[in-house]
């Protein structure tokens, strides 16, 4: 048996919550190998909509483990919160959340030392979440940090207070930011119970044995590939490994083990923070994406910046990826748009190029459109690619054909049944 792998190959908020929520029910096991709260997974069903931050997007489908693997960094406030929702909705997760005792914590004094970092950086800011998830992913490869599973060690207590005054002492070299630390470790201490109270696992002998035995395991990625700590447009980036590469560290899996990867894009493109974005619409047509599209951040209300998809773009995910098959998201948005573009190259110095270069941030990017006629009708209804009008069928023919990967789905609204598998 193999472990599948959805990842988002853009910058993020490409639908993998959707996705995965979709996909969950041929799997027994979805497990989150990377990231944190940071990310913002937002599901739609039964008229109600869910955004899950570390909880992985299985947790809707009551057949299905759900593991938080060893990559992820866990902010046990966050955890408790969306916790607080699962119960609300009447979603029981007992026995079906498992943490890795491996998986990082993120302690309050982590998101002071992400918003003083962030405040003294200026204009050079990342447009962190700030949620913590840089400097604790330092102290994990500084060798550090503090794991799930101490918290069952008798000197936890003196472990916590250790690195909490080493945190304090490097928060000295930053002008002061408003935290209210008190106020938010006492929250942190009260619902560290609240972790303590899931099942604990050692997760790479939970994964391997399960495969073992045969169960089917999906892998869920957070953020995009874009944002990949390597391959990414550093320094704009989040801290974690983003790319299918990532599974392997994030949850104790041999390259071998991997079956298929399902690369998410939307049809068109966003980005949330700062860093380089070659297609980014600065006009009108961005913000009517912007406002067809409701692109704004699932974590932190932000607006999202939008643009046309960037195919030398996606052949580098694809490439660094090794994805399988795609699946296209929110072609919907693009329902009211006369003609529809796509970036097929850049042009560096007068010079076209299809390679992302390695001063990516440093590089005037433009790049070079090729435009279509869209299909100005609605899609509302249509779960069969047939029905789809000729335009829409282009469009995603002409992506597939560009990119040399099969779209095997195409997500035409938020809602569950708002699919069409191919
Ligand atoms: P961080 O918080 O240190 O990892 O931020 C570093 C960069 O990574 C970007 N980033 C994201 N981009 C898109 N979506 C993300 N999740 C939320 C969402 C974001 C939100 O689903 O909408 O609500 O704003 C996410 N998380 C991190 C971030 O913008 C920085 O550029
Ligand atoms: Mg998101």
């Amino acid at each position: 048996m193999a472990i599948d792998v959805i990842l988002g190959l853009q910058w993020g908020d490409e639908g993998k919550g959707k996705i995965v929520d979709y996909l969950a029910s041929d799997y027994d096991i979805v497990a989150r190998f990377q990231g944190g709260p940071n990310a913002g997974h937002t599901l739609k069903f039964d008229g109600k909509k869910f955004v899950l931050h570390t909880i992985p997007s299985g947790i809707f489908r009551m057949e299905q483990k759900n593991l938080i693997g060893n990559g992820v960094v866990i902010d046990p406030i966050t955890l408790s919160k969306e916790l607080d929702k699962l119960r609300d909705a009447g979603v029981s997760f007992k026995d079906r959340l498992l943490v890795s005792k491996k998986a990082h914590l993120i302690l309050p004094t982590h998101r002071l030392l992400d918003a003083a970092s962030e405040n003294a950086k200026g204009k050079a800011k990342i447009g962190s979440t700030l949620k913590g998830i840089g400097p604790t992913y330092m102290d994990k490869t500084g060798r550090n940090g503090l794991r799930a599973g101490d918290i069952a060690r008798p000197d936890f207590m003196e472990r916590y207070l250790a690195l909490k005054e080493k945190h304090l002492s490097l928060l000295e070299i930053y002008p002061p930011v408003d935290f209210d630390l008190e106020a938010e470790e006492a929250r942190w201490m009260e619902c560290l119970n609240e972790l303590r109270a899931l099942q604990m696992v050692d997760g790479e002998y939970y994964i391997n044995e399960a495969l073992k035995a045969g169960k089917k395991i999906l892998a869920e990625g957070a953020q995009g590939s874009m944002l990949d700590i390597d391959y990414g447009t550093y320094p704009f980036v989040t801290s974690s490994n983003t790319i299918s590469a990532g599974v392997c560290t994030g949850l104790g899996v041999a390259p071998s083990q991997i079956g298929e990867v399902i690369g998410i894009t939307k049809a068109y493109c966003t980005r949330v923070g700062s860093g380089p974005f070659p297609t980014e619409l600065h006009d009108e047509t961005g913000e009517r994406l912007r406002a067809e599209g409701g692109e704004f951040g699932a974590t932190t209300g932000r607006p999202r910046r939008c643009g046309w998809i960037d195919l030398p773009q996606l052949r580098y995910t694809i490439m660094v990826n090794g994805v399988t098959q795609l699946v296209m998201t929110k072609i919907d948005v693009l329902n009211v748009f006369e003609d529809i573009s796509a970036a097929i190259a850049y042009k560096i110095d007068g010079m076209e190029t299809q390679a992302l270069p390695y001063d990516i941030c440093d590089q005037e990017l433009e790049p070079i459109f090729e435009s279509r006629k869209g299909w100005a009708v609605t899609l509302d209804g249509i779960t069969a690619f047939d029905a789809l009008p000729e335009a829409a069928k282009d469009y995603i023919v002409y992506i597939e054909q560009q990119l040399n990967v099969r779209i095997s789905m195409v997500s035409t609204g938020p809602e569950r049944e708002k699919l069409i598998v191919r």
